[in-house]
């Protein structure tokens, strides 16, 4: 694949600042949150930001999801090689965002809404749990109108290879089909991530009318119980799932679909359309001890899986890719990487 074409991955979903910090049941309690989860904020959850910010010695760390995974690809790639599209605010959140993106060498094209406030994700750290709530705001209003501006199009019709994060499923589905039509119709790489449970719960629809389009389908094992669970899967077993994923019908038919699931600290689980064995690839060994939290791992190990990706590593590397920048991000405050920068 062209490694050396610059923005050859385009990388799409809501740009979000993650107010983080640790708490304890109490907190989750208080606003009704599970452990560990990823859900869209409720009037009730509103307060939540100001009382992590006044009470819980809140850090603001540049966040949403695929933004934190293009970040992880770009830490890895030549420079010049991940373009970013989403929506934001005018105001000091976006001011942030685009701090850390430019340090991170990421280049971004926000749809600057001058009305709305920049996405925020209340990030509460418990253990090595993280439960997530996120006010979209300004990415929220993301959609054809940016995606279609010839300066903007033009960058997708210039890249290889798209990655969306699922979450983007609450906010446009019609650019991401747009995407998705795009590479099936110029034999170009189309990456999802299915991003959280309540994406293939309750986004089932949209979620569905881009399957045929996905070359490689990325999920953890929470993710693709609740798959099996909305579609009536015999089977929740990530085991089972990652096949029914990989051979569901396809439309671009010159590359076979791969299906990717991670486990945590379990092996990653790969299928192969028609191919009937199950690949497992161990994740990098860590001692506790250097876990700083976990917030992020699977962004870094989808960052780290893309850049193979883009290197054109045989798969098992891009995997490995993956596992290793996952390792160097839960070291790390939130979804982060270190600098100065490692190399795989
Ligand atoms: C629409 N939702 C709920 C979201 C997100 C999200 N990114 C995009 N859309 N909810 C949480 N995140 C991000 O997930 C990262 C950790 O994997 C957080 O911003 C956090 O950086």
């Amino acid at each position: 694949m062209a490694a050396r074409k610059e923005f050859a991955l385009l990388c799409l979903e809501n740009p979000l600042l993650d107010i983080q910090a640790q708490a304890d049941q109490a907190l989750l309690d208080k606003y009704e949150l599970k452990a560990n989860d990823a859900i869209l904020a409720e009037e009730k959850h509103i307060p939540l930001y100001e009382e992590l910010l006044n009470n819980y010695d809140a850090k603001l760390i540049a966040g949403g999801a695929a933004q934190n995974s293009a970040r992880g690809a770009q830490y890895i790639l030549p420079p010049n090689s991940v373009v970013y599209l989403g929506g934001a605010g005018d105001d000091k959140y976006s001011a942030i965002l685009k701090d850390a993106v430019k340090q991170a060498g990421l280049r971004v094209e926000y749809r600057v809404d001058p009305k709305e406030k920049t996405g925020r994700c209340g990030a509460i750290i418990t253990g090595h749990n993280r439960s997530l709530v996120t006010d979209l705001g300004a990415a929220n209003h993301y959609g054809l109108d940016h995606l279609k501006k010839p300066e903007i199009w033009s960058l997708v019709e210039n890249a290889e290879v798209y990655y969306i994060g699922g979450f983007h499923f609450t906010v446009s589905p019609p650019a991401i089909m747009e995407l998705a039509k795009q590479a099936a119709e110029h034999n170009k790489t189309f990456v999802l991530s299915l991003s959280a449970p309540f994406i293939p719960q309750f986004f089932k629809e949209v979620v569905d009318a881009s399957a045929p389009y996905w070359d490689y389908i990325i999920g953890n094992e929470t993710e693709a119980a609740a798959y099996a669970e909305s579609h009536d899967l015999p089977s929740k077993e990530p085991k089972d799932v990652v096949k029914v994923l990989a051979n569901l019908p396809k439309e671009n038919g010159k590359r076979k679909r791969v299906a990717i699931v991670t486990q945590g600290t379990e092996p990653t689980l790969v299928a192969i359309q028609g191919e009937d064995a199950i690949q497992e690839f161990p994740v990098h060994a860590i001692e506790p001890a250097k876990i700083n939290d976990t917030n992020g791992a699977g962004d870094a190990f989808a960052g780290g899986f893309l850049a193979g990706l883009l290197e054109g590593k045989p798969l098992a590397t891009s995997i490995d890719m993956g596992q290793w920048l996952a390792k160097l991000s839960i070291q790390e405050l939130g979804p982060s990487y270190p600098f100065p920068k490692q190399a795989y």
